[in-house]
Order: structure tokens, then C-alpha cells, then sequence
């Protein structure tokens, strides 16, 4: 991207994540809830920088065993991974390692407090076209499938081919979150990043037209290692797989990788308890940050000037 199409303050930092090179290093955990960051943040030996942006994400810099990481809330959906990656890439120099550490609904045999952790993921996607209205001229209508909207009308709902994750990464983060949570409560698989919490993941209500009482059943047939269903790592995989930046640098230019707690047993109604989710991050933290600075080699590009918090 030419300057022309970056957009960024007088400060030199871009639009919507709010950050400007020198204050984000090339390790990166990134979580949907600011809470969750802080809780990561004091694992942290020193805090570096942090700033929390007129749109929603909040960036702590700070260094772990002696290296610099960043952890960056970026809130929820596909949008926000696609501002904070891409952003975040304007910003670092060098290669650039992203691992997201959020929740999702089970569709596996894992429960609730176990983890997920994605060997790739594919994107879950609303298909408009099968709800209506027709284009005019046509005679398919709201509420049913638009026979005349083309092939791709007559699903409800678009599955989308898995991007792997980094195998190297991954396996490190699966390792760690092993030795720190035992065998039993670590899984591996695909996961779907839906583009709704509701309809794309298969919830079922009367208040809108979903069409998507099959939809876990297809997922399953269609990807088999399905495990998890949540709403960031797709876009997040295929950002990395599509990298190319910065200058000179041999693409892709980002590595990437995500594990995922357990929030919702979807064979069930059952939902996550405040103190569990807590518990989780503080058990899970230290195998996420370990991994990541032991298995990433990337520069580190820090600017001294990330000290002025
Ligand atoms: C929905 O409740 C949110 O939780 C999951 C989903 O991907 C979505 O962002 O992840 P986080 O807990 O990381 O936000
Ligand atoms: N996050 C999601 O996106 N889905 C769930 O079921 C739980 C957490």
C-alpha cells in the first residue's frame, strides 16, 4: 500500500488502532476484551507503552523474560482483526508473529475450561443472496431460498476453504498449554469464524429468518476436524497467508497462530462463569507468552521512545 492509502494522524499513528512505529513489537498476542489484556499485561516483567484508541483497541507494550511483546484488544469480528493486522503491519518493521488468544463455542468433545487450539480456520459467511430480496426483474422472494440468485443462493450460508495456521507456532502453544492445563483439556482442530455469534454459528431463535438449524451438521460434514466455532481467526490466518509487507521483506511477512477457551459447550446451552474465565487466562497466559517468545524469530523494532508511556 503507498503511503496515499494510509491513513494517519499528524502523529504518525494510523487511524483506528492509534499506534505509530517504535510502540508495537513484532510479537503480538491479540484479545477480543480489554480485560483479558490486562490480565495477559501482568505477566508482563515491565510496561512499556499502552494506549487505548477512539475506536476501541488498546495496545500495552512491554517486555517478557527480555523481550518485547504486545498485547492488543481489538474487541469483535472480522472488521477489527482486518484494522489491527493490517495496522499493526503499517507500524512494525520486520517479520511480525500474531497469536490470538480468545474464546468460542465448543463443537467438539471439548467442555467448557478446556482449550482449542486451531490447526487452521475457515470463515463462516451469511449468504444475503438466499434471503432476498431478489434482484428485481426475478421472482424469489424474502424468507425463502432466491431460486433465481445463482448458485450461491441456495445455501444459506458460505464455508469458506481452511488456511493452516504456523505448525511451528501452533505446536508450541499446544505444547505449553499441555504441560500447563494436562493432555485431557487441550484440543486441536479447525475453526470456524463466523460472522454473527448467532445466525453463522448455528443459534437458533424466532426473532429473525436464519435458516440455519443444519448448519453445525454441515459444518461437520463438510469439515470434518471442525472443533470450535468463534468470529476472528480466519480473517486473521488469511491476512498472514496473504502478507507480503513490509519492503523488501520475503512474504508472508506475518506468522500466525490462535488457542481458544472454552466459553460455550455447544452440544448444550451451557455458558462460561465469569471467575472460570479468569481462572483460564492466568493458567493459560504463561504458555501463550512462552511460546511466542521462544518459538518466533522476529526482529525486534522497538523505538526507544515506546519507554514515554
Ligand atoms: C463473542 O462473544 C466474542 O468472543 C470470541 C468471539 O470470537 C467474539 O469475538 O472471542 P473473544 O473472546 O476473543 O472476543
Ligand atoms: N465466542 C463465540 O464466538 N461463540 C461462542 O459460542 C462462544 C464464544
Amino acid at each position: 500500500m503507498n503511503s496515499a492509502n494510509k491513513p494517519v494522524s499528524s502523529e504518525g499513528r494510523t487511524y483506528h488502532v492509534e499506534t505509530r512505529e517504535g510502540e508495537v513489537a513484532n510479537r503480538v498476542i491479540t484479545v477480543g476484551d480489554a480485560a483479558r489484556a490486562r490480565a495477559l499485561a501482568k505477566h508482563l516483567d515491565r510496561i512499556l507503552f499502552e494506549r487505548a484508541s477512539h475506536r476501541g483497541f488498546l495496545t500495552i507494550t512491554g517486555m517478557y523474560r527480555g523481550v518485547p511483546v504486545s498485547i492488543v484488544a481489538i474487541g469483535m469480528g472480522q472488521a477489527m482483526m482486518d484494522f489491527f493486522v493490517r495496522e499493526t503491519r503499517m507500524v512494525v518493521r520486520g517479520p511480525l508473529t500474531i497469536v490470538r488468544f480468545g474464546s468460542c463455542g465448543s463443537i467438539c468433545p471439548a467442555k467448557i475450561g478446556d482449550l482449542v487450539v486451531a490447526s487452521s480456520a475457515f470463515a463462516i459467511t451469511r449468504n444475503f443472496a438466499f434471503f432476498g430480496p431478489a434482484p428485481s426483474g426475478s421472482s424469489g422472494s424474502n424468507n425463502s431460498s432466491n431460486s433465481d440468485g445463482g448458485p450461491a443462493a441456495r445455501e444459506p450460508y458460505l464455508l469458506w476453504p481452511a488456511v493452516p495456521s504456523d505448525p511451528g507456532l501452533t505446536q508450541a502453544i499446544a505444547g505449553n498449554l499441555r504441560q500447563a492445563l494436562g493432555d485431557a483439556h487441550v484440543y486441536e482442530g479447525a475453526v470456524g469464524n463466523a460472522d454473527s455469534f448467532y445466525g453463522s454459528q448455528g443459534r437458533e431463535g424466532s426473532d429473525f429468518y436464519d435458516a440455519n438449524g443444519t448448519l453445525i451438521r454441515r459444518i461437520h460434514a463438510e469439515q470434518p476436524d471442525a472443533a470450535a466455532l468463534e468470529m476472528e481467526s480466519h480473517m486473521l490466518f488469511h491476512l498472514a497467508h496473504t502478507s507480503t509487507g513490509p519492503a523488501g521483506a520475503a512474504p508472508p511477512s506475518i506468522r500466525a497462530a490462535c488457542a481458544l477457551m472454552v466459553y460455550a459447550d455447544r452440544a448444550g446451552n451451557a455458558f462460561i462463569a465469569p471467575e472460570t474465565s479468569a481462572r483460564m487466562v492466568n493458567a493459560a497466559a504463561r504458555a501463550i507468552l512462552d511460546a511466542l517468545v521462544d518459538d518466533a524469530p522476529t526482529q525486534d523494532g522497538l523505538h526507544p521512545s515506546a519507554g514515554a508511556v
